[in-house]
């Protein structure tokens, strides 16, 4: 167990004010700035080190053209799953007719093996060879 500890001194009702809090994590975090340096003037000079978390992964659910599947209940399962008005979900099932397969819709890993989970239940309950997949976005 890593415990740190943050002083602070300040000044309330003109006295001298001392507050600490002590913190514990498993690791020690790394640094965001670097330890303070003064120059000539005994001015304070902080430097901000660039972040080193990185955004998390996230995943585009696709779903593939088959010859089977009604182009209505794709439509609707677009509508319904992916939260597309019925233009837009109209615009991207004639995408996957047309190119093989399309995206629709794009979530972090949970959410996205969420939707291809329930997508293909619906699939399979109304006894159609729809394929969703997802994959990492770049
Ligand atoms: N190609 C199907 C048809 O002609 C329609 C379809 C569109 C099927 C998109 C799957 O993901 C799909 N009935």
């Amino acid at each position: 167990m890593w415990r740190g500890c943050h002083q602070f001194q300040y000044i309330e009702h003109g006295r001298a004010v001392t507050d600490r809090i002590i913190f514990m994590a498993t690791r020690k975090p790394p640094p965001t700035t670097k330890p303070i340096e003064r120059d000539d003037g005994g001015s304070v000079v902080l430097e901000r080190r660039p972040q080193r978390t990185q955004p998390p992964q996230m995943y585009q659910v696709v779903l593939l053209n088959d010859d089977y599947t009604p182009m209505e209940f794709v439509v609707v399962v677009i509508q319904e799953f992916f939260n597309k008005d019925r233009e837009t979900a109209t615009q991207i099932m004639l995408k996957i007719h047309l190119d093989g397969k399309g995206v629709c819709g794009v979530y972090s890993k949970d959410v996205a093996a969420t939707k291809v989970d329930q997508v293909t239940e619906a699939a399979r309950q109304a006894g159609h060879p729809l394929q969703c997949v997802s994959e990492p976005v770049e």
